[in-house]
Parts: C-alpha cells; structure tokens; sequence
C-alpha cells in the first residue's frame, strides 16, 4: 500500500524526502550497539587481539587487527558476509524486481544499514526515496558534462561526487553547530543521497565518454535502481538489468581492511563528510591492484583472444600466462589479499552466465577455461597465496556479452556498487562515534633499534633476563 498517508515520509524544506521508518530502525539499532560498545570497551578494552610483527608493519599492516567495521565481514575461506548472510543467502533471501531472479542492490543497502531485508511495501517506499533522491543540479550535471573526454573515467568519478560535495548536509550541519551524539543523521542523509546520486553522475559520465552527453536517457521512477541504472546508460535488455542489479550487489561491500573502504572511513574518520570521503576511496579503487583490475582483467582476456584467436586450447593458456608471469607483470583477476580459496563473487558471475548467456559466448568460455588452468600455473610459482580467482576474472566478460565494451569505465560500475557498502559504514561509523585514526608508524631505522634493543633483551643481557 502506497503510504504518504501512513507517514513513512515527511517533507523537509518542502523539497527532499527522508524515510523515517528506516531512520527509525537504523537509529534503534545504533543505539543498541552503542551500549554495548561501550560496555565492551570499558570491561575488554585492553584485551589483547594478536602480536604486530615487523613483516606486517613494512608490508601494508596485512591482516594486523585494526578495524571496526560493521556491514560486513570477509572470512579467508567463506568469503563475504552482509551481515551475517553470505552472498548466496544474499541472493535467495533478498526481494527481486517482478519475475526477476537477482537480488536487488536498494534492498542490499538497507540490509547493510539495518541486518535486516526490508518488507515489501517498505523496499517500494525506499525506492522512490532513492528516486527523489538521485536528482543532480543542472549546474552540477553541467559541470560534470565538462570534463574532458578523454579523462579517465575513475577521475571523471572521484570530481564528479566531489561536484556534488556542496550539497553536503553533514557538512552544513557540522558548520551550524551540531551535537556529536547527532553526526549519524546527516551523515545518513548525505549517505542516502550518495547513494542515489552516484548512479546518475556515473550514466553522465558514460556519455560524456562515449556517447552524445545532451542525450542522456532519464531515470524511471517506476524502475528499481539496478534497471533506471542500466537504462541511464543505454541499455533496456532486461537481462542485463538483472545483471547490473547482481552486479551491484556483490561489489558492494568487502569488509573494511580494502583500500576503497578503508580510504573512505580513514577520510571520513576526521568529518570530512561522505562525499569527500567517498571520493577519496574511490580514488583507492582507480588503483590497478583495486578496482581498475577489472578492465586490466578483460584486456589480458582480450589480448589472449588477439594473440590466439578464437580457436585458443587450454595449453594456449597456459603458456601466455607463464609468459605474462616471466615479463614480470600480475595475473589480473587471480589472487586475494585475504581469500584464499575461489572468490564467491566469481561464482555468482559463473552461475549468472550458466543461467543467462549461451554456451558458444567464446569469451565466456575462455573465463572459464582460465578457471581451469591458472591456479595450476599459480600455484606453481610458490610464492602467490592464493592462486584462485577474485571477482574481477568473470565480470569483464559478462559486460562484454552485452555489449558494455568500454572496459576503461569498468571501474566506475564498481565505483556505484562500492557507495552502497562504504557509505552503510560510515553512517554506522558516526553512529558509534569512531575517532579519527592515527595508527603509529616508524622509520627503517628505528624498526631495527627497536628489534635490536628486544634482541639484546631477549638474550639476557638485559635487566629482564631469562633464557
Ligand atoms: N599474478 C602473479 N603474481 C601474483 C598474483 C597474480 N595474480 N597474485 C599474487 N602474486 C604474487 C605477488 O605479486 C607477490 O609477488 P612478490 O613477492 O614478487 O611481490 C606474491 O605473489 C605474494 O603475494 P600475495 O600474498 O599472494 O598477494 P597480496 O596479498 O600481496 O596481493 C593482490 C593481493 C590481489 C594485489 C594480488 O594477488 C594481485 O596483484 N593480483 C592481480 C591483480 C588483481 O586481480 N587485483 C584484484 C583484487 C580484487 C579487487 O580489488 N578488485
């Protein structure tokens, strides 16, 4: 039942819509958390969670415990969890679109803010808040239309929310003078609101890039976010609306230790408002270890393709990928800071493409006879941790199939699925009051005085002696 009349919504300034019902629910559970962080941090605070060890300090603080971080959490072995629910729980249990079979990425964004898939009419109510929301200035839309062409489209991203940034209402409400307690609120707004808006500064983008930017399809308000999405861009396929919505989905969120999420909360950890921090983590993910390894990931499929043709073999592979290890670069697409076993997002786009795409998609089956001989080659080297694949082997060539062939905007669908997780995060960081993070760093020459000094110590010429 549709339900202004139920008051769901309120207007605010006559002009912006704002969802108290999952305001409400979100506000309930920080509250609830609070309580038992702090309780939690008065009676455990010195508790002790591991040992730092050099290794760690000089490479990149891997897996070292250093983070809260509350939408979801990446297991070595499971893989991802939205809160609690793994990606296949994700996809069974969401709500769909009609006769639709992927889940929907609005009802992902509530489960990351609120643990729980909203209800029917609720999902209906927050669409259309999304909607509204989405809008963009003409001044700003404008401004984003002006980018050079040929910039790349991660830099095209990063101004573009950046463009928007002065529509902040944390930072308004900041400057006005709010109470600490109350930075979640519009840090929630800003939130939503990014949300929404990055699809659209995204579709800009697309066209200003490859297209004609005066003709840029409109959002439909009675489409769901993963369609209006596809359809801003250009595409009505249907099935590639459900795989912009699974798409979405699965990038979402990844735990808070990645470069994306970690650059968005350590930026946001100082106020900075979601859009500035937002921006900064999108720089994170132009990074080609990060999220640009997608389009590498497809331009090693390609290239492959050009050297091979269509007629490639698996030892075809193979060799080209001992060649591509003995010049000295990276397999894209194959290995995990901290999976180790095959990415589940892989998986999704594996099922996806046994469901939707016909078996003679000669990309396609060259994904999976990747999937078959590189974590051999891998593994083989000695040194790779995890030699399965991560999520970006597969999505490069679904994209393809539908013909979304400009692979160096790749990156930026990542960039639209990423809002969701990243900025879930931050209303939750504001909502249990994380300070500004400041972890301490040394220089190689103290590092060595330092273990020099314990060394000495540990032999017993010092004055704690033993052994
Ligand atoms: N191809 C070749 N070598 C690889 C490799 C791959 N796919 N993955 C790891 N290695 C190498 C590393 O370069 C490193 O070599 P070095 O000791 O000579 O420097 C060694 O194996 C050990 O690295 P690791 O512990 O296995 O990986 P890591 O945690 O340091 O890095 C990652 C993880 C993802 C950056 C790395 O596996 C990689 O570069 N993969 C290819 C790029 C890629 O697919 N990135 C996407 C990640 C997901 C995402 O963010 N979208």
């Amino acid at each position: 039942m549709k339900s202004f009349a139920r008051n769901l919504y309120q207007q605010q300034n006559g002009q912006r819509y704002f969802s108290v019902a999952l305001k409400k629910k979100v506000e309930h559970s920080i509250q609830e958390k609070q309580k038992v962080l702090n309780h939690f941090k008065k009676e455990h605070g010195n508790a002790k969670l591991g040992d730092v060890t050099v290794g760690q300090v000089i490479g990149g603080m891997r897996s070292m415990p250093g983070l809260l971080y509350e939408t979801s959490k990446l297991h070595h072995l499971d893989g991802i969890t939205y809160r609690g629910k793994d990606l296949y729980q994700v996809k069974e249990q969401s709500p769909k679109a009609p006769g639709g079979s992927e889940p929907l990425p609005e009802a992902a964004l509530w489960l990351l803010l609120t643990g729980e898939f909203p209800s029917q009419s609720e999902l209906q109510e927050f669409q259309t808040e999304l909607f509204n929301r989405g809008q963009i200035p003409a001044e700003i839309e404008k401004l984003i239309k002006s980018f050079p062409k040929t910039m790349h489209p991660m830099t095209q991203l990063s101004m573009g929310v950046l463009a928007c940034q002065p529509l902040s209402k944390f930072a308004k409400a900041y400057h006005d003078g709010i109470h600490k307690s109350k930075y979640w609120d519009p840090t929630f707004e800003d939130a939503l609101d990014v949300c929404a808006r990055v699809s659209r500064i995204a579709a800009i983008i697309f066209h200003n890039c490859y297209g004609d930017n005066n003709k840029i399809p409109t959002a439909d308000p009675a489409l769901d976010y993963g369609a209006n999405f596809a359809k801003q861009l250009g595409f009505n396929d249907k099935t590639f609306w459900e795989l912009m919505r699974l798409y979405i989905v699965i990038h979402a969120d990844h735990e808070g230790g990645n470069v994306s999420a970690h650059a968005t909360h350590l930026v946001g950890s100082t106020l900075a408002d979601p859009y500035l921090s937002f921006s900064a983590g999108m720089n994170g993910l132009a990074g080609p270890l990060h999220g640009l390894a997608n389009q590498e990931c497809l331009k090693f499929l390609l290239d492959l393709q050009d050297k091979l043709g269509k007629t490639w073999t698996e030892d075809d592979i193979r060799q080209y990928v001992k060649d591509t290890l003995a010049s000295g670069k990276v397999v894209p697409g194959y290995g995990h800071a901290v999976l180790r076993k095959t990415d589940p997002r892989f998986m999704c786009e594996l099922n996806f493409a046994d469901q939707f795409i016909s078996k003679d998609d000669n990309l396609v089956n060259l994904v999976k006879a990747c999937y078959r001989v590189i974590p051999n080659v891998l593994e083989a080297t000695g040194k790779v941790s995890n030699p399965w694949p991560n999520v970006d082997a597969g999505s490069g060539a679904l994209l393809m199939h539908y013909g979304l062939n400009q692979f160096d905007y790749y990156t930026v669908l990542f960039g639209v699925s990423r809002a969701f997780g990243v900025m879930a995060a931050q209303v939750w960081s504001r909502g249990l009051g994380l300070p500004i993070e400041r972890p301490n760093s040394f220089t190689l020459e103290h590092l060595i005085k330092k273990v020099e000094h314990d060394h000495h110590i540990h032999h017993g010429h010092g004055h704690h002696g033993h052994k």
